[in-house]
């Protein structure tokens, strides 16, 4: 039913998107609880029927009174209740393995070995201020609440997120991500980018100020050419404004 090393080793082969994760854990509960539902309920309607009051006077029915607990019959049973106890506890067990086994995966993000290969992981640090979002690449270039990053179904955009004034907190809802942005810490989260073209809704989550609802931004993901062309010009750019500006 449920095969977890499998998933574990999909995980390790392609990074798998946080939203992806999320989707299938989803799916399998719903999939789950309803199955497990519609046993129980099927069962129960089941018994309401055999067991139902037909009028008739047999002597041998022997009526359960209030607060009387139910006998056992026989060997029959004390199997059942087994059947049902181990097989609730195989169920249970197996979801709570198999959801925690991704929630760490999701929680560890690209792992180092990938990191130290310079393996299509760019990290970006997210700096939230009252009211918006300061983001800086690794060649020092910058954004306000435009965060450009380059298309890419392995593209891994790894985030540092912190604070300069109050508790915020970074999140994404379509790419089902969240980190809190505290003065003076540091959380990471992570995503793949994607398809070029697409943009995501920056907010924060954090009730900050009285401009907290307008505190949004926006994720762009571009073509590996054209974020090449932002990330290596736009310092001619900045140059040329602070000429223009001096
Ligand atoms: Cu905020």
């Amino acid at each position: 039913m449920i095969d977890t090393p499998v998933l574990v080793q999909q995980a390790s082969e392609s990074w798998r998107a946080q939203a992806d994760v999320f989707s299938e854990i989803f799916l399998v509960f719903l999939v789950v609880g309803t199955a497990v539902g519609v046993v129980v309920v099927a069962y129960t309607l089941y018994h309401v029927y055999k067991y139902r009051d037909i009028g008739s006077d047999d002597e041998d029915f022997d009526a359960p009174q209030l607060g009387e607990l139910p006998t056992g019959q026989g060997g029959g049973k004390s199997k059942k209740l087994f059947l049902s106890f181990g097989l609730s506890a195989i169920i249970v067990i197996s979801v709570v393995v198999y959801s925690y086994t991704l929630l760490l995966y999701v929680e560890e993000g690209p792992s180092n070995e990938i990191e130290t290969e310079g393996e299509d992981i760019l990290t970006i640090e997210v700096e939230a201020v009252q009211f918006g979002w300061n983001f800086e690449y690794p060649n020092g270039e910058t954004s306000f609440n435009e965060m450009p990053v380059p298309a890419g179904d392995d593209q891994v955009i790894r985030l540092e997120v912190t604070s300069a004034d109050v508790w915020h907190t970074f999140g994404v809802t379509e790419k089902r991500i969240k980190a809190d942005a505290i003065p003076g810490q540091t959380s990471s989260t992570w995503f793949m980018a994607g398809d070029a073209g697409e943009e995501y809704l920056i907010e924060c989550f954090e009730l900050c100020g009285n401009a907290h609802s307008q505190m949004v931004g926006n994720i762009v993901v571009m073509e590996q050419s054209e974020f090449d062309e932002w990330y290596e010009g736009s310092d001619d750019e900045q140059a040329a404004t602070a000429e223009v500006e001096g």
